[in-house]
């Protein structure tokens, strides 16, 4: 049985992946539901961030974002990392444990637009921060730069506010860069082993020449902007 609070009433659910998904089908109108409500809130935080690009463009003539692109988490993908995190496959366990099935990617112009977008965002009355991933700041192992924000939004639906849980990355256009080629290469899977441990180190090089850039390019804004201490929002 599948229902509201039940995402596959299966014990040993490793075992079952195929008899989920099946369940998912069976009872295809809470799953949409649940989706449905992600994606709201999606498009309640892209709407934010775009008042605020436009915002700028008006007060600064400039836009610190690049672009913005979205994505809800596969039904396969939120079993795995439900199985992953050993959790109840209920839509509440899954609602409360699953900060990512709604996610945000937010490329911006330089890292001071990062952390300036970040605090707007965080700043309006309506977003609750849940947890914050500096990987700019401490990237990690692997060379991996970002900033993840999960919050929290409200969502207005007939008879009822749901809070809605959503990643936001916000990342350079070289963070991206890496980012994206080194999912490519990450999944590929006929790497032979004793290459491993050289393109990772490469893709450690890479990611320093990723930060290089980015400081750079930032450094030659600011003295054409003449600001000294690189704070373009400050007098706002
Ligand atoms: P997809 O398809 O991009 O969404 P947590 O959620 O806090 O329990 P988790 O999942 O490790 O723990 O969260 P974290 O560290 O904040 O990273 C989650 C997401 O960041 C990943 O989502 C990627 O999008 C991105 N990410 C993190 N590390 C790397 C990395 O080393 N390389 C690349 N290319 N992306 C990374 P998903 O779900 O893995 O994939």
């Amino acid at each position: 049985m599948f229902n509201q609070n039940n995402l596959g009433n299966i014990n040993g659910f490793e075992l079952f992946d195929d008899e989920f998904m099946e369940s998912i089908r069976d009872n295809v109108g809470s799953f949409h539901g649940l989706m449905a409500r992600y994606r709201c809130a999606m498009m309640e935080v892209e709407t934010k961030l775009k008042v605020l690009n436009e915002h700028c463009s008006f007060e600064y003539e400039r836009n610190p974002i690049e672009s913005i692109k979205t994505r809800l988490k596969k039904p396969r993908s939120i079993i795995e990392k439900a199985k992953r995190m050993e959790i109840p496959l209920t839509y509440e366990s899954i609602e409360t444990h699953l900060a990512d099935i709604a996610g945000v990617r937010v490329i911006c112009s330089f890292p001071a637009d990062i952390y300036q977008m970040a605090q707007w965002l965080l700043e309006q009355d309506d977003i609750r921060l849940v947890r914050e991933k500096d990987y700019i700041k401490h990237p990690k192992p692997n060379g991996y730069r970002s900033l993840h924000l999960i919050i929290e939004i409200p969502i207005f639906l007939q008879n009822e506010k749901r809070w809605m849980k959503v990643e936001v990355q916000l990342r350079t256009i070289a963070m991206d860069f890496w980012a994206s080629l080194e999912h490519k290469v990450h999944y590929k899977q006929n790497i032979p082993p004793e290459l491993e441990r050289e393109i990772a180190e490469d893709l450690i090089q890479c990611a320093q020449i990723g930060a290089e850039l980015d400081a750079k390019m930032e450094n030659i804004k600011n003295r054409i902007l003449g600001l000294e201490n690189g704070h373009l929002y400050q007098d706002l």
